[in-house]
């Protein structure tokens, strides 16, 4: 098994090393322009019309392809196996709209902060990362569709496996701290991201997120220019993106160009039209059931993955086994994670490894012995500090959002 790949938390690089390493970004941006996708293999997502190409683009090694333009990569599971942060070259891939940044000049780049406020900020790199205090923390970033090729009835959209998701050590400023030197205005209500991306065509939408004032200032939801302590890798948005820990991946807007303040909810497509799901336990609903009451996708919940073991291995009878894997709490921390080697009737408590902070991957381990030979299904069930565990049943909804069901792996014992 290839090592463990470790960050320390705690132990920020200094802020001048980030600086000279995103004046290198020029260099790093320039790279990405223009990139052309080699070809390297295939492999196979566990479920009808799943055969993928391996690409490698700019800043990459070899990906999962859903699509180039705009690129939609995929973690292989097996990066997952090697270490509870995932690395920048290995981090999945997600743009919405045809026209992203490929290359950007940090020396004429700005950030702007406007809209409600009484004092509007613009500010180069070198002043957002001098003048604010650097804030670290280890987040999963999980896109709302991650696992939707498992949906059944199967649901369009992006058809990823379980790897559209990825964990980090993000540094950067408080969002918290922007905005108190922006000083809103009496009224404020939301925030709202936009990313230098754009569409093709005129009337696309551009892609706007946007989050409660409150949420926007609670401390942790971030504005990160350092992933794994380097520059983030152009295609997850180089030089700086929005980090909303517990939440998907919709509202971590990269390559950041503006901040809008905002007085009142905002209806834009990204928000009142897109990533909606049915406000019910699971976000579940029946395909065609009418009058269900949609609201727009927020927080994760608990989920957890066998990475050491694939399905159709085969397990030597007696033998003990080491079962290791990663889970995360969603919005909370991780209590347990659970091993089943019996299809789900009876349940083991694993060895949860080193904690990194409630929004992070955390490993877990469990020694199993196989007595019986034959087929077995092994599942694990995480659950987290509110008391939420992964369900048995899958959920479903139109958009193919926030699948969290115990998965299963299913070994052959010889
Ligand atoms: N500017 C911009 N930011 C964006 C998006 C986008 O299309 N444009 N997509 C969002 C979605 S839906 C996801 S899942 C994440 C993916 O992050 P990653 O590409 O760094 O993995 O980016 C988010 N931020
Ligand atoms: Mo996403």
């Amino acid at each position: 098994m290839a090592p463990t790949r470790d960050y320390t938390i705690g132990n920020a690089l200094a802020r001048r090393d980030f600086l000279r390493m995103l004046t290198m970004g020029v260099a790093a941006g320039a790279v990405a322009r223009g990139a052309i996708p080699a070809l390297a293999g295939t492999i196979q997502l566990p479920f009808a019309n799943g055969a993928r190409r391996l690409q490698a683009f700019a800043q990459k090694r070899p990906l999962i392809l859903l699509r180039t333009r705009s690129p939609l990569l995929e973690t292989p599971m097996a990066v997952f196996n090697q270490g509870v942060f995932t690395p920048n070259d290995a981090f999945y891939v997600r743009w919405h709209l045809a026209d992203i940044p490929t290359a950007i000049d940090i020396n004429t780049y700005r950030l702007r902060v406007f809209g409600h406020v009484n004092s509007p900020i613009e500010t180069d790199l070198r002043s957002l990362v001098h003048d604010y205090p650097a804030f670290e923390i280890a987040a999963v970033n999980q896109c709302s569709g991650n696992s939707r090729g498992f949906f059944n009835p199967r649901v369009p959209g992006g058809e990823w496996g379980n790897g559209a998701m990825g964990n980090a050590l993000w540094t950067g400023i408080r969002l918290k701290d922007l905005l108190a030197k922006a000083n809103p205005r009496a009224g404020a209500r939301f925030v709202r991201f936009n990313g230098l991306d754009k569409g093709t065509q005129p009337n696309t939408p551009d892609f706007l997120k946007s989050l409660e004032l409150d949420h926007a200032m609670n401390g942790e939801v971030m504005i990160a220019y350092g992933m794994n302590h380097q520059p983030l890798p152009m295609l997850n948005g180089f030089p700086l993106r929005a980090v909303v820990p517990g939440w998907f991946a919709t509202y971590w807007v990269k390559s950041l160009s503006d901040i809008e303040v905002l007085d009142h909810p905002d209806d834009n497509f990204w928000m009142k039209g897109a990533y909606l799901v049915p406000d019910t336990p699971h976000f579940n609903m029946k395909p065609g059931q009418a009058g269900v009451k949609m609201v727009p996708i927020s927080t994760m919940g608990p989920r957890s993955f066998i990475t050491n073991i694939s399905d159709g291995a085969a397990l030597k009878k007696d033998r003990r086994t080491n079962i290791s894997g990663i889970a995360f709490g969603g919005d909370t921390g991780l209590t347990d994670v659970m091993f089943s080697s019996d299809g789900g009737r009876t349940w083991r408590q694993t060895r949860l490894d080193r904690d990194y902070g409630k929004y992070s991957f955390r490993r877990f381990q469990i020694q199993f012995t196989p007595v019986q030979a034959g087929g077995a299904v092994l599942m694990v069930k995480a659950i987290n500090s509110n008391g939420v565990e992964q369900p048995m049943e899958p959920n479903w909804n139109p958009s193919g959002y926030a699948r969290n069901v115990v998965e299963q792996i299913r070994v052959r014992i010889v």
